[in-house]
């Protein structure tokens, strides 16, 4: 086992990584800006290292600051959260090469993954369910205009450097191509500086549906079920929900082995996420995510395990601690994201919060980093909590996000909060019936 981990990331993702540590007896080192110096996660922590200034490119992203502070503290491994270097190849490959353990896949998963129509190819010969499109890259209008014809309008044009939402285009007849196309790759070009595209079959009106797999690296994989993150705004997930209000256990079970089938085959190694669309009762891979989800609790909650720590042990060469069947689905979990935005806009709100009570009780998880006399610095992502809840069921898990979300206090800045009052009286809402598009029109109105 692993026996000290330096946490690559901040915020509430870098709290719950050394959670998952301090259980599993392991140190911790918490690599942070000096706009953290103040935050929780160093203060918990058993070590700190200062690894740069606020901007992410030179402390967080800054990769011989982070090599070089597992060299000081003696640290053996690094977690990388979310986000930042987390699904960064070369990052990987330089801990490795370092003789430290990345806590997550190979950094060939993660290459094969971060480039979009690599990764459907390759999944797709798993035998995998992917959305109809062009066969690898489209290179030339005419190309675009003649595969455009044989799927059939709409069409989506997608960076193959992308995912997110950046750099996508709909064509919706011929007279559009020429203008999606264009866009598309000068978006792509401008957006990773690689210009190359491809094409699918445009679906209307999906919920995104995804899938928790993990691999032990040696052949073997499982799946935990299902998240529903189709609750969006600007690619930004919401509130997340697991299991979906429309998929059922034979349903999960079988695109769940796909899955599990698939990764296993790979030889993947620690947690990954296969995201689908889901339209008329079919599934449609669009990406893979080689790294621990934002939303990863819902999946906790209702399998009764500790992803983190799971990771952990992978990467250190230990067997999963649980089998495929002993993976039974218990109830029903809701993600809110407690951003630091002021509504109706969502514009960033930055600073002191001078009061908090964080809500509890059964049922009842609140991951984050704040306290009450601490300021949330400008530079970085708005998330400054989760709000997770679970019950025996649908109803209950909603009622009980109610509940907690009238406890919660934050005071000094303001935050999405009260938008998820707003969404539980919503019928569609508490029957299930939302699509990828329901949030943002609802906020329209
Ligand atoms: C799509 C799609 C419709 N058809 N692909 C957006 C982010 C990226 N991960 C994939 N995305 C989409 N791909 C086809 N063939 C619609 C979206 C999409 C979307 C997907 C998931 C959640 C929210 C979304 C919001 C707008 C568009």
């Amino acid at each position: 086992m692993v026996t000290k981990v330096l946490i690559a990331n901040r915020g509430e993702i870098a709290l719950r990584i050394q959670r998952a540590c301090r259980e599993l007896g392991i140190q911790t080192v918490a690599a942070h800006s000096t706009a953290d110096a103040d935050a929780m996660h160093v203060r918990l922590a058993d070590e700190s290292v200062c690894i740069g200034p606020p901007a992410a490119a030179q402390s967080y992203l800054n990769i011989p600051a982070l090599i070089t502070a597992c060299e000081i503290s003696g640290a053996d491994a690094i977690h990388p959260g979310y986000g930042f270097l987390s699904e960064n190849a070369g990052f990987a490959e330089i801990v490795e090469e370092h003789g430290l353990i990345f806590i997550g896949p190979t950094a060939e998963h993660i290459r094969q993954m971060g480039d979009k129509i690599v990764a459907k190819e390759t999944i797709a010969k798993l035998g995998v369910p992917c959305v109809p499109g062009s066969d690898g890259a489209v290179t030339s209008l005419e190309a675009a205009r003649r595969i455009a014809g044989e799927i059939g309008y709409p069409v989506l044009i997608k960076a193959a450097a992308g995912g997110g939402g950046r750099g996508m285009k709909v064509a919706r007849s011929e007279a559009e191509i020429d203008v999606a196309f264009g866009a598309a790759r000068s978006e792509a070009k401008a957006a990773f500086g690689n210009d190359e595209v491809y094409m699918e079959k445009y679906l209307s009106r999906p919920r995104h549906i995804e899938i928790q797999i993990f691999g032990d690296g040696r052949g073997n994989a499982v799946h935990l079920g299902e998240r529903d993150c189709s609750l969006q705004r600007r690619h930004q997930k919401v509130l997340e929900e697991a299991p979906s209000p429309v998929i059922d256990a034979e349903t999960r079970a079988r695109i769940g082995k796909t899955c599990a089938d698939a990764v296993a085959a790979m030889g993947y190694r620690g947690a990954g996420t296969i995201e689908f669309l889901y339209e008329d009762g079919e599934f449609y891979f669009i990406e893979m995510n080689t790294r621990l989800q934002v939303e990863h609790p819902v999946t906790e909650a209702i399998f009764g395990v500790d992803l983190v720590r799971e990771q952990i042990r992978v990467a250190s060469g230990l067997p999963l601690s649980f089998r495929q069947e002993d993976l039974v689905v218990n109830g029903h979990a809701i993600e809110a994201r407690i951003n630091a935005e002021s509504l109706p806009n969502f514009a960033p709100s930055p600073g002191r919060i001078t009061a908090y009570h964080a809500p509890g009780g059964l049922g009842v998880r609140m991951d984050s980093g704040i306290y009450a006399g601490y300021s949330i610095p400008p530079y970085y992502d708005s998330l400054i909590g989760k709000l997770i809840v679970h019950g025996a069921d649908r109803e209950t898990a909603l009622n009980r996000l109610a509940r907690a979300l009238s406890e919660l206090v934050v005071v000094g800045v303001d935050t999405t909060g009260p938008l998820f009052m707003r969404l539980l009286a919503e019928p569609e809402i508490r029957s299930g019936e939302y699509n990828i598009h329901w949030l943002e029109k609802f906020l329209e109105r």
